[in-house]
């Protein structure tokens, strides 16, 4: 469960502070899914990997359900930030939390093929997976 969960924040390469919301709030995505069934959630085209759009629509969805009261920002109540950020990263907008997706995305993307296939994924060193 611990290795699902730790593959699951490379997944969407969702970024902005993912290893902590899957304690805080677990996002719906990785509810007791094989990490291959995450990645097949999110690969819409189904060519085997997320490309950018298909992550970038699930990052916005997050934003906006994690968006609890609906002002466009996530601030800390709405999710705490992650391992890896600072506490200044929230509150966060839309289009931050999209930056650091594009970041994420780049970084797990090993090749650059531009599409994060699940062997880029599982390769990943978990994000905070202390
Ligand atoms: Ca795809
Ligand atoms: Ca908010």
């Amino acid at each position: 469960m611990k290795r699902v969960m730790a593959l699951a924040a490379a997944v969407a390469a969702v970024g902005v502070g993912w290893s902590c919301q899957v304690a805080a709030d677990p996002p719906r995505a990785a509810g007791g899914m094989t990490l291959e069934q995450l990645v097949e959630s999110l690969d819409r085209n189904a060519n085997g990997c997320i490309d950018r759009e298909e992550g970038r629509n699930y990052t916005s969805r997050r934003f906006h359900a994690l968006d609890a009261n609906g002002d466009s920002s996530v601030d800390a109540s709405e999710a705490p930030p992650g391992a890896e950020e600072s506490p200044e990263a929230r509150p966060v907008s839309l289009e931050q939390w999209q930056d650091a997706y594009r970041a994420r995305f780049t970084e797990v993307d090993v090749d650059r093929s531009g599409c994060i296939t699940l062997d880029e994924i599982k390769t990943r060193p978990a994000a905070g997976g202390r």
